[in-house]
């Protein structure tokens, strides 16, 4: 019999999406009837995209009494030395902390931003030792205050960021290459962000600023043609996917992973 081996890889953390999804918490986004078994599909090329751009998927069962819970990234925050459980900013997602620990716990120490602190992952955008977080209706001062001292231990500096008018952070910005990111000015302002190259969102198109980067390839939504153009524009190449069903839930591409490098045995 071959020997077991084992070798550092992306780790792709996802979760079954809940049949109860069209009861998800919804803050600007009119709710609309969701195709269940279209978002389960659409989730499944979600998932086959990411192991197509090279991750280990990791799938967690679905949480059948928690609507939102395809949304895994609100629930952890993972950096390379730890896994920080979130207390979610909706009371109603915060049950689904537990299994996501679970699956952590193999890979990392787990810490936890405790109450009253609330911080929801969407929150936070992480470049190299730059942890930028968003005052949101989500996250609040307490819940930054105790990242910043958690993570400064290991060297991370914690910058709290406005934003409006979007639920997340990373509604309105994420990392689309080394130095370069995609921003909605609308709902963050981008002097934050002041020495990357930023590029904003095409006019029509509010919602795409969250992309997902994984190495030098950017997972999109494909509804958003004119935005895609722009990043291939400076070079970067994308794969784009279907999440109609995702975004009537008032999710988008990074909110269904925790990305983390971890040990895997094969
Ligand atoms: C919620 O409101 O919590 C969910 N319906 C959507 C969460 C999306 N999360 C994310 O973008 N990080």
């Amino acid at each position: 019999m071959a020997a077991r081996k084992e070798e550092t890889t992306l780790i792709a953390i996802t979760r079954e999406v809940s049949a109860s999804i069209g009861q998800c918490e919804l803050t600007h986004v009119e709710r609309s009837p969701i195709d269940v078994a279209l978002a389960i599909a659409q989730h499944g090329a979600y998932e086959a995209a990411l192991t197509a751009m090279g991750c280990r998927v990791v799938a967690l069962p679905s949480a059948p009494a928690f609507a939102d819970a395809v949304f895994v990234e609100d629930m952890a925050v993972v950096t390379d030395e730890v896994a920080i459980m979130t207390r979610a900013g909706a009371a109603s997602r915060r049950g689904e902390s537990p299994g996501v620990a679970h699956a952590l716990c193999g890979f990392r120490p787990v810490l936890r931003i405790e109450a009253p602190g609330t911080l929801d992952g969407g929150d936070v955008l992480r470049i190299d030792r730059d942890v930028f977080v968003g005052r949101s209706q989500r996250t609040n001062e307490d819940g930054i205050t105790q990242l910043r001292g958690l993570l400064s231990p290991f060297g991370y500096r914690v910058i709290a960021v406005a934003i409006r008018d979007c639920l997340h952070l990373k509604s309105a910005v994420t990392q689309a290459a080394d130095a370069t990111l995609l921003i909605q000015p609308a709902w963050v302002d981008a002097g934050a962000f002041a020495r990357y190259q930023c590029i904003e969102v095409a006019a029509p198109e509010s919602h795409a600023a969250n992309v997902l980067r994984i190495g030098s390839t950017v997972l999109m939504p494909d509804c958003f043609p004119h935005t895609r153009a722009l990043i291939e524009a400076v070079g970067i190449s994308v794969v784009a996917v279907d999440v109609s069903e995702l975004q009537k839930a008032e999710g988008a591409v990074t909110c269904c992973s925790i990305l983390l490098e971890g040990d895997v045995q094969y």
